[in-house]
């Protein structure tokens, strides 16, 4: 049932975020459609976009620059259609494996301004291997006084050289609503108050702590706010990476001898805000 109530978009809701119907990426789109397009996705943190066919590398990127310029960071396989495309897999051959297995996070927390929006094709699908991802807001207001006062308070230091600093809770530069800056598998600790007086850095147990008590409240209730994404050949995602976590399930790696090819592919669209617990808020993206 598809619901006509969103402007110019033809969309339906799904568990987290929407599935937008009608689209053809590869063909032009307005640019009426890309702003409406681009309002959804801070709406609603999540667009699927299903049977898209094959979207060249170059189509790829281009869509991406709707939002921003493309950055890669990351290691370019050999395979990979576009330098811009991070082509993830289950078979080396094919591409990165391991990508996004080292724990739940938002890509790009190392950096001093974390990517803005994650564009996901997916290429070849196997029997398992979902992607799982979480809105951060909900994980937010979901918390006890007491865990939020403290987390309010944390601010998560990148595992990278640069040991960059970000506030774990902020408002959204563009919602204003309160999300997260997290990577529980590239941290390398917290530091309480930061910038005050009081300033003080978690001992290595607490951190160990903090990170196991982000995985319980994302995992809490039997995965209550966890949105697994079941992957066809030809889905499309655009994702506003600042409100929502993501991960790469376990299934993700299991062989390709066993399960079939995995081929993902990948762009991250470059950092436009820094995280600050005094953020303001941008109307344009
Ligand atoms: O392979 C996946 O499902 C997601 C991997 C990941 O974390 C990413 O591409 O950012
Ligand atoms: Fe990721």
């Amino acid at each position: 049932m598809s619901d006509m109530t969103h402007g110019l978009l033809n969309m339906k809701p799904i568990t987290l975020g929407m599935e937008v119907c009608d689209i053809n990426l590869n063909e032009p789109v307005s640019d009426e459609i890309v702003e409406e397009i681009k309002k959804a996705v801070h709406k609603h943190r999540i667009l699927v976009f299903k049977n898209q066919g094959v979207i060249s590398g170059d189509r790829h990127v281009e869509i991406s620059r709707w939002f921003g310029e493309p950055e890669s960071t990351f290691y370019k396989h050999p395979k990979s259609p576009h330098p811009d495309v991070f082509r993830v897999s289950n078979d080396e051959d094919e591409g990165c494996r391991g990508v996004g297995r080292t724990g739940w996070h938002i890509d790009g927390s190392f950096m001093e301004k974390p990517f803005s929006y994650a564009l996901y094709h997916m290429v070849a699908v196997p029997k398992k291997g979902d992607t799982v991802f979480v809105p951060l807001n909900e994980v937010i207001c979901s918390l006890s006084p007491e865990t939020r006062a403290k987390w309010e308070r944390l601010y998560m230091v990148s595992d990278r050289r640069m040991a960059i600093v970000h506030p774990l809770i902020y408002p959204h530069p563009v919602t204003g609503l309160p999300t997260l800056c997290f990577h529980l598998g590239m941290t390398e600790g917290f530091v309480y108050d930061h910038g005050s007086e009081n300033q003080r850095l978690a001992s290595i147990p607490e951190v160990r702590q903090i990170l196991g008590e982000i995985l319980k409240e994302i995992v809490k209730d039997n995965r209550r706010l966890v949105y697994a994404h079941k992957w066809d050949v030809g889905d499309f995602i655009i994702s506003d990476n600042l409100s929502v976590g993501h991960e790469a399930s376990e299934e993700s790696q299991y062989k390709r001898s066993e399960v079939g090819l995995r081929v993902l592919h990948r762009v991250t669209v470059e950092g436009k805000w820094k995280p600050e617990k005094n953020m303001t808020r941008n109307v344009q993206v």
